[in-house]
């Protein structure tokens, strides 16, 4: 047998570690906890736990430096790192770049918990600056419209009513229904600390809550091509 055929061939069949990036696109990476609902049901405060967010912080922070992002941004059991449109990290190869950011934040998470906790991983590509806006816009709106319903779970959880009651009373209900049902809690979602209620109302600009992590300027546009 031809030693190099052989390998050449086993090679070929890596059929995905070819992908890559396209050079100067934006690039997030997004990494999120695998089973988190399980792993915080016990150990953490409902719905919001200050040690498990510093806990994400720490995480979001070794991947910022491991990665060389520019900005990175926590939201429950999410990061977001936004690579700049220069980076040429690992040649901008897909598999490296998803399986090195989950591995870091595993480590880094498991390392800070002194329990194993796993990550997945994966990529969003946008062509400008106001791609990158929209993108952590929709992450915030995201994490706002999580912290609501979370926030009224728990309320009806711990006012006693059983997952399926909480679910059933929760489905269907719209954003001033929810806001409603926790004013009648004695709970006001907006004064509630930002860590706890991402803010929505900041232009699609992410702001500088407990959980951004603001690492270098705000993105500016990439230097014009030729
Ligand atoms: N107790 C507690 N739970 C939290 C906190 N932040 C996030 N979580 C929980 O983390 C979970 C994140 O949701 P998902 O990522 O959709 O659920 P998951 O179980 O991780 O599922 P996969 O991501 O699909 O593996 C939710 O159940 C949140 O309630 C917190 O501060 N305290
Ligand atoms: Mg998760």
């Amino acid at each position: 047998m031809d030693v190099k055929e052989f390998e050449a061939r086993q090679r070929a069949r890596e059929y995905f570690h070819s992908l890559s990036v396209l050079p100067g696109a934006w690039t997030v990476i997004r990494v999120d906890g695998r089973g988190f609902s399980r792993l915080t049901e016990q150990r953490f405060d409902k719905p919001f736990d200050a040690r498990f967010c510093d806990l994400m912080v720490v995480t979001a922070q070794a991947l910022l430096t491991e990665l060389g992002g520019r900005y990175a941004y926590t939201e429950s059991d999410e990061i977001s790192v936004l690579l700049d449109p220069a980076s040429d990290l690992f040649g901008r190869g897909v598999e490296k770049l998803v399986s090195i950011s989950a591995g870091v934040a595993s480590a880094a998470f498991t390392h800070a918990a002194t329990e194993p906790a796993h990550f997945d991983a994966r990529l969003w590509v946008g062509v400008g600056v106001e791609d990158v806006a929209d993108y952590f816009s929709w992450r915030q709106s995201d994490a706002t419209r999580s912290a609501l319903n979370g926030w009224c779970y728990w309320t009806l959880r711990k006012d006693g009513q059983s997952p399926r009651q909480a679910n059933r009373t929760l489905d269907g209900a719209g954003t001033s229904d929810k806001n409603e049902l926790l004013y009648r809690h004695g709970i006001n979602f907006n004064d509630l600390p930002t860590w706890q209620r991402p803010a929505s109302d900041c232009g699609g600009k992410p702001t500088n809550t407990r959980a951004s992590i603001p690492y270098a300027p705000p993105p500016s546009p990439p230097p014009a091509a030729g």
